[in-house]
């Protein structure tokens, strides 16, 4: 994986190294506390976190994102004190919905994340209605919704897809394309090779990025967002990667030929930008080992 880093410091180097490692030891704690009947079910991110971090990063924190199910970079990002997600993702008074729901489904205005519809396409078309709203008040605003490639298949990601264009409503469409959409494989899904193919169709700008290269989504979300901002418009952006857990844990994997995870275990997103950090000398190991332990003692002081 080849990283450029152009125009950032050191210093703006090493925190997209943090913001991208704490989601990576969020999940991996909740994947314990799964383990041990603290929370329900989890929809794991891990090997995908470089896209919603980079969104997260990319995006002012006045403007709206509308996340999915593997998108914690996303809440992470944005500074959500973790005992409120820990309480949101146990049951715990104190989360986002008073108990009343233990997974991803929320939302919170005070951080401008709406919170996924777990219908998958219905999403798309909140964001075309955040945007006109945006649009008729001139903010200048962006607004940014996921989607995966399985949610596609849904008729509303066209219709979203196409009123966006219409009337140049100023939306990031993401498709995280990670080759499955629950135990269906792309193939089994659609036809054409890949998501940018549909810009042509719509009338839409699209771009394809490495969603494993932190350094890439990061900037494209910038530089989309900024572009955006000056010149109102839809954008389908697509992220290339791959799910590297189950649908959900209780699922399983059976379905996914090991090559798979061989292959795309080789572009894990945190492994590689932070050799990259290391052979260029920007962090060391002993920053490695800080910021883990501090990551961590500040999940277990959530929890
Ligand atoms: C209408 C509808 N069908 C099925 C589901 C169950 N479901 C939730 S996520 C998901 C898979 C979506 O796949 P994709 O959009 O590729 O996202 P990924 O899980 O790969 O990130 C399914 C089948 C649902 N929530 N709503």
């Amino acid at each position: 994986m080849n990283f450029n880093r152009k125009d950032l410091s050191d210093d703006q180097l090493r925190h997209i190294y943090i913001e991208l490692l704490r989601p990576r030891l969020i999940e991996e704690k909740m994947l314990v506390l799964l383990r041990q009947g603290k929370i329900a079910k989890w929809f794991s991110g891990i090997g995908q976190e470089a896209i919603a971090v980079g969104c997260g990063l990319g995006l002012d924190k006045d403007e709206y994102i509308l996340p999915m199910h593997r998108n914690l970079g996303v809440f992470t990002t944005r500074q959500i004190p973790l005992h409120r997600l820990f309480a949101q993702w146990q049951g715990k008074p104190g989360g986002f919905t008073n108990g009343r729901d233990r997974s991803f489904h929320f939302g919170t205005q005070e951080f401008k994340i709406i919170g996924m519809i777990s219908h998958l396409g219905p999403q798309l078309g909140v964001a075309d209605g955040i945007a006109l709203g945006n649009l008729l008040k001139k903010n200048n605003q962006v607004t940014a919704v996921f989607s995966g490639d399985g949610g596609s298949s849904e008729g509303d990601f066209h219709e979203s897809l196409n009123v966006a264009a219409v009337w140049d409503l100023p939306v990031i469409f993401v498709v995280e394309n990670n080759g499955y959409g629950l135990s269906t494989p792309s193939r089994e899904q659609f036809r054409m090779k890949q998501f940018i193919d549909k810009g042509i169709g719509y009338g839409m700008e699209a771009v394809q990025v490495d969603g494993n290269n932190i350094l890439e989504t990061y900037r494209t979300f910038k530089r989309i967002a900024e572009s955006i901002r000056a010149n109102p418009r839809p954008v389908l952006l697509e992220c290339l990667t791959f799910r590297m857990r189950g649908h959900e844990e209780a699922s399983g994997t059976k379905y996914v030929p090991q090559e798979l995870f061989d292959e795309w275990g080789k572009k894990d997103p945190l492994n590689n930008y932070e050799n990259f950090l290391l052979k260029e000398k920007i962090i060391d190991e002993a920053f490695i080992a800080l910021n883990r332990r501090e990551i961590k003692q500040e999940i277990e002081k959530n929890l």
